[in-house]
């Protein structure tokens, strides 16, 4: 298999990846289950159209003697913050509780995407190269330490059902996000260990791991979730699908009789 090939089979993944997902998400019932599905279809959505960009030879220059596919940095300062979205609805249930913090969770993700696209763009083995490189893992570093610390804690107060499936989801993508540093570094955009082909299909494999088996878990989890939820009667009639009562008949006080 060539670049091309690898390119095509990602195009392809994520084209039957959305629908798989789009099916899985049709008996939606609660506003927590409706988020999740359109953040995840939102995803695989720009993942397939940057895979499909490059496979037909768009979204990639060559720079400094090289290939450069700028359409990934595209698709994940687009999709990696709507992955941390995700995880931040999970831990904090309504994310008007700790807005900032999510949006600064968020601001450090593209940052580390701006700056790794830096990294790729610097001359080969240049130092302005590898101080973008050390940036963007700072970044990493830093997003790392607000899932595991804040944001868990945050999941923790949220409820017991939401803090377990934020452990398990945030541990899924945190093992898979350490995949694409490595690959970089290793890989032609750094010590040239591996040539574009080997970088381009790890690239492919790891990304349909990251969107569509993460999206499909996430979903799986999140139905779970809701389906005990709903039978503890914890989700209020205006968070159902339809919704039962409206948010103002909900806080309306009634006059004493
Ligand atoms: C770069 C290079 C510079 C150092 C670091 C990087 C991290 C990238 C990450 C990408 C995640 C992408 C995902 C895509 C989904 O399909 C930019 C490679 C730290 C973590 C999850």
């Amino acid at each position: 298999m060539d670049t091309d090939d690898w390119l095509w089979t990602g195009a392809a993944g994520f084209a039957a990846g959305f629908v798989l997902l789009f099916v899985q998400g049709r008996r939606r019932r609660t506003r927590e289950e409706e988020s999740h599905w359109i953040l995840h279809l939102c995803i695989v959505l720009t993942a397939f159209t940057a895979y499909l960009a490059m496979a037909l030879g768009g979204g990639r220059s060559i720079v400094d003697g090289r290939e450069l596919f700028w359409a990934r940095y595209i698709d994940w300062a687009i999709t990696t913050p709507l992955l941390l979205l995700g995880l931040g609805l999970t831990a904090l249930d309504t994310p008007m509780r700790r807005l900032s913090l999510l949006l600064g969770v968020l601001f450090t993700d593209m940052f580390m995407i701006a700056t790794g696209a830096f990294a790729d763009l610097s001359p080969r083995g240049s130092d302005a190269k590898w101080l973008w490189y050390a940036i963007s893992t700072g970044a990493f570093v830093a997003i790392y330490a607000a899932l595991w610390g804040t944001m868990r804690r945050e999941a923790a107060v949220t409820g017991p059902r939401a803090a377990q499936l934020y452990g398990r989801t945030t541990l899924f993508l945190s093992t898979v996000w350490l995949v694409y540093p490595i690959n970089f570094l290793l890989g032609p955009e750094g010590l040239r260990w591996f040539d574009t082909v080997t970088s381009t299909a790890i690239y492919a494999v790891t990304d349909l791991v990251a969107k569509v088996v993460f999206g499909v878990y996430a979903l799986a989890g999140t139905r779970a979730k809701s389906t005990r939820d709903l039978a503890e009667g914890l989700v209020p009639e205006h968070d159902r699908r339809p919704a039962g009562r409206a948010l103002h008949e909900a806080w309306t006080v009634k006059p004493p009789a």
